[in-house]
């Protein structure tokens, strides 16, 4: 709580809101205070290292045990993502995970679970936030994918533009949400269907459908697939290429495919917070929750 006031009072969401709403859509045109801050950061659970040389930032995910998405991570998320926007010499963001075995765990399920409607709502705008800069990213942005990735963890790598991930039959990526017993979101569906299409969408969704590597890249979920101690470094290759590409151009395109899902949400915004709420806090739901966490657990013994 208290990192969350002191992030806040630094440069809040609301802050992060404000300077959204003042800038263009396409090109760099905000000038803040924020852009003339120094790119390398790390904060408890993000660790940022900005290369000026090349333009390219890699973002670290360092949320023990497995980068699941709470309220702070988001946070921190939307505040490290919006400097790196902020600032005209960062091109290409990569973003990877330092825990072994996992990118991201998804939605921090203990944040939806026996929560008040309130935190719910503004836990929930955090999660609309994160997917706004990252999908609406003017940066090149590249999902380095060194472990399983379901539920918010996919939606934050089918967000970039490119992913690459470690061929480990181990680990799968997803949108699993069925699973749960909860819905993923009309934008969640929209990420996917501009994806792999609508069909494997359709039943990916309804069944809850985690993938292995191999039939991720089948289906178009995931681009390349590497030896697991290859994925960073084929991920900065793979950004020289993209970064080959004028920035205008490609910015203009990237908006062209993407605005209109992301007008989709940002239109019905407060809707779909009191949708989320009123969804997440019945009791047929928490209690859906309650057995997964309880599966959880129980697989782990
Ligand atoms: N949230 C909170 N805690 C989690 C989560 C999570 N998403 N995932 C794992 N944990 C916890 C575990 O309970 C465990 O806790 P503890 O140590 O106290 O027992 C700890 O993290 C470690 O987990 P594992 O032992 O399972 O770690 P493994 O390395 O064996 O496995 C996995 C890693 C594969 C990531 C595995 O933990 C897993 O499958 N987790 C669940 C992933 C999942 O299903 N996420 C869905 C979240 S919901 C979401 O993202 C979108 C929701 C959209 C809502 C829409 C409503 C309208």
């Amino acid at each position: 709580m208290a990192l969350r006031a002191a992030l806040r009072n630094k440069c809040g969401l609301s802050g992060l809101l404000s300077l959204r709403s003042s800038c263009s859509s396409h090109g760099r045109v905000c000038a803040s205070p924020i852009a003339q801050q120094r790119n390398n950061s790390t904060s408890p659970k993000i660790k940022v290292d900005f290369d000026q040389s090349t333009g390219v930032a890699v973002m670290q995910m360092q949320s023990p045990p497995v980068n699941s998405l709470s309220l702070d991570f988001l946070t921190e998320f939307s505040i490290a993502t919006e400097k790196l926007e902020m600032d005209k010499s960062c091109r290409g963001l990569i973003i990877t995970s330092t825990q072994p075995k996992v990118f991201s765990a998804g939605l921090d399920i203990m944040e939806m679970y026996r929560k008040s409607p309130e935190h719910c709502g503004e836990f929930w705008k955090a999660v609309q936030e994160m997917w706004l800069k990252l999908y609406g990213s003017n940066m090149v942005t590249i999902a380095a994918i060194n472990g399983s990735s379901p539920a918010g963890g996919c939606l934050m790598s089918i967000a970039c533009d490119y992913r690459i991930m470690a061929d480990n039959p181990r680990y799968s990526i997803g949108l699993n949400e069925t699973q749960l017993g909860i819905v993923a979101p009309f934008w969640f569906k929209d990420t996917m269907i501009n994806t792999v299409g609508h069909r494997t969408t359709e039943m990916a969704l309804e069944l809850g459908m985690l993938y292995n590597p191999s039939d991720a890249l089948k289906i178009g979920l995931v681009d390349q697939l590497v030896p697991e101690d290859q994925v960073l470094t084929t991920a900065t290759q793979t950004m020289t290429k993209w970064l080959a590409i004028p920035d205008h151009a490609r910015q203009i395109t990237k908006s062209m495919m993407r605005k209109p899902t992301i007008d989709k949400l940002t239109s019905n915004r407060e809707t779909d917070i009191q949708y989320f709420v009123n969804f997440i806090t019945k009791d047929s739901i928490q209690k859906s929750l309650g057995m997964y966490l309880a599966m959880l657990k129980k697989r782990k013994g």
